[in-house]
């Protein structure tokens, strides 16, 4: 790869998620270890933070008694906050577990998931879990401004620091963050991108601390939503919660004397990575039945009950399917101490049982269910050779599976994608079979046209979905948040988002660099020649 091949964010980035992008387990013998995780976000932003010698700040995924615990591999003597990371890179938070506990299972996913789901009657409202949240917020936002304190000082506009702060767990940190790095006076932008939908305004209005989030998101100079409708919704509460001037033609609103931009971001997969795997990954289905196939985290918004009763009802009223025709739902665990997310499991467990029971043949059962996690490549092999994915929350942000799915149809011809109309990616794959979960009858008609549909529409059909997806793959969504952010440095100035590309980065490579050593306080990175064509800052170590 050469320089001019390059593109990177013109200062250093700090990204802010609940999480970090590995965890930290605790191995046989009890000595801690560092597990990268593989999720898209860490290699959309992976090739930015590294370019730009940024930091990750973050809950590494474990509580410490000791939170100056070392890790085996790093130097027992070297004594930091980073929980035992002994990183330049990583910002670990830690926190007390009960008030964790209360901030994550209690507010983020029992209060925000829900209502930001459209789901009130599921939601609860309790005055100590909003207080945890707070805290938690504060925590963040105190860690966020230790690593900008940690950044080498800027000299202007061109070179300041980007924080990117993630989900719906840290609506509040980007007010503090703000108001913390202005006392210090030290230069920042604020960005945020919401992963799960912005509610409408009278569903967010039932939840009693309402103006305080958008008061926190409004501290960022910009507000990413995965599509339009969820950034109006959001400019829509702005206006009505806290009677902001707003502008909804160009998604601008007014708030403390600055103008914050909304912009639609929506998501993309690594098209590459899924096509490469797709390509290798061995067979794993050995069966000449059409396979329907469904994968999701066992989540009650992703539809999953509506989904296997739709499949019972095409069972019915199209026989002809019998024997030629399975179902297979694979579903990750999640959020399994939670009673609700127990409560489903049971639920599903009971009606796959019951399918099954009324329609098996001695040589077919309808429905394959596994409860785990599969292999990328097992994956990757189950979405290449199924006929028909089928994609029906009742509400999603986005929906990465949709994507994944029409990135692995290598096979000609290729299988159809259904998708419900209210996730994300319903507004944007617009050649896939559309099916309201709710309406049972209707969804496994939607089925049965998928199953019966002609080879030429299903090429036509996934040809358009897969050139999209490639197009809008995950590195345009950084280059996106960056040039909304006006921070995309590009070689040309008529250059697009879309035509500058990004350096490729493994997950060791990414692994290797927040595993870094802490050094002593850093001075201004060297640039390679002029503001112009700096695009990489040449790392000190
Ligand atoms: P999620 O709710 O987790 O993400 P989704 O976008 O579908 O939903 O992503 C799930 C990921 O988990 C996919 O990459 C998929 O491959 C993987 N996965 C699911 N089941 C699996 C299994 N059994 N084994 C292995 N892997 C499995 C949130 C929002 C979404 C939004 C994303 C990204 O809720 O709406 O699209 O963030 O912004």
């Amino acid at each position: 790869m050469t320089l001019a091949d390059v593109v990177a964010s013109t200062g250093s980035m700090i990204v802010v998620s609940n999480r970090l992008p590995f965890v930290l387990v605790r191995d046989k013998d009890g000595n801690l270890k560092r597990k990268a995780s593989a999720g898209g976000l860490v290699t959309a932003v992976a090739p930015v933070v590294i370019n730009g010698n940024g930091l990750w700040v973050g809950w590494p995924g474990i509580h410490l008694n000791d939170p100056t615990e070392p890790i085996p591999e790093s130097d027992p003597n070297d004594i930091t906050p980073t929980a035992g990371l002994k990183s330049d890179k990583v910002v670990a938070v830690q926190m007390d577990p009960v008030m964790f506990d209360s901030y994550y299972n209690g507010c983020c996913n029992a209060t925000f998931w829900p209502l930001f789901h459209s789901m009130p009657d599921r939601a609860t409202f309790k005055g100590e879990h909003w207080k945890s949240y707070v805290k938690a917020n504060k925590e963040f936002a105190d860690c966020t401004i230790k690593a900008l304190e940690s950044l080498p000082p800027c000299t202007g506009n061109n070179d300041m620091p980007l924080i990117w702060v993630h989900d719906y767990h840290l609506m509040l940190a980007a007010n503090w963050i703000r108001q913390a790095a202005e006392e210090r006076e030290l230069k920042c932008k604020l960005g945020f991108f919401l992963h799960i939908p912005f509610p409408p305004w009278d569903i967010f209005r039932l939840f009693p601390w309402s103006d305080e989030i958008l008061q926190g998101m409004l501290g960022c100079d910009m507000v990413g939503f995965h599509i339009t409708d969820y950034c109006l919704n959001f400019v829509d509460c702005c206006q009505r919660n806290l009677g902001c001037r707003v502008d909804r033609k160009n998604l601008l609103v007014e708030h403390g004397g600055r103008t914050v931009r909304v912009r639609p971001l929506p998501i993309g997969i690594p098209f590459e990575r899924f096509v490469e795997l797709a390509e290798k990954a061995p067979r794993v289905l050995s069966t000449n039945q059409k396979i329907i196939l469904g994968v999701d985290r066992l989540d009650y918004t992703k539809g999953l009950v509506h989904r296997l009763r739709s499949f019972e009802k095409l069972l019915e009223k199209y026989p002809e399917h019998i024997e030629k025709v399975s179902l297979l739902q694979i579903s990750v665990p999640s959020r399994t101490d939670v009673k609700e997310y127990q409560d489903l499991k049971e639920e599903m467990d009971q009606l796959v049982g019951r399918i099954n029971g009324r329609f098996t043949t001695p040589n077919w059962s309808p429905i394959r269910y596994i409860y785990g996690c599969v292999s990328q490549d097992e994956l990757a092999a189950f979405y290449r050779d199924s006929a028909v994915g089928l994609v029906t929350p009742l509400r999603d942000g986005m929906n990465l599976v949709a994507k994944e799915f029409v990135a692995c149809q290598i096979n000609i011809p290729p299988g159809v994608l259904i998708v419900s109309p209210f996730a994300g990616a319903g507004e944007t794959m617009h050649e896939a079979l559309i099916c309201n979960p709710y309406e049972i009858d209707d969804a496994s008609d939607v089925i049965h046209r998928a199953l019966m549909m002609p080879e030429d529409e299903r090429i036509l059909r996934m040809n358009y979905l897969r050139r999209r997806e490639k197009l809008n793959d995950v590195n345009y969504w950084t280059k996106s948040f960056l040039s909304a952010m006006g921070s995309l440095v590009t070689q040309d100035e008529q250059d697009d988002v879309g035509s500058v590309t990004m350096p490729a980065v493994t997950l060791d490579d990414f692994d290797e660099y927040l595993a870094k050593p802490k050094l002593p306080r850093r001075q201004k990175p060297e640039c390679e020649g002029t503001r112009r064509n700096c695009l990489i800052r040449k790392p000190l170590n």
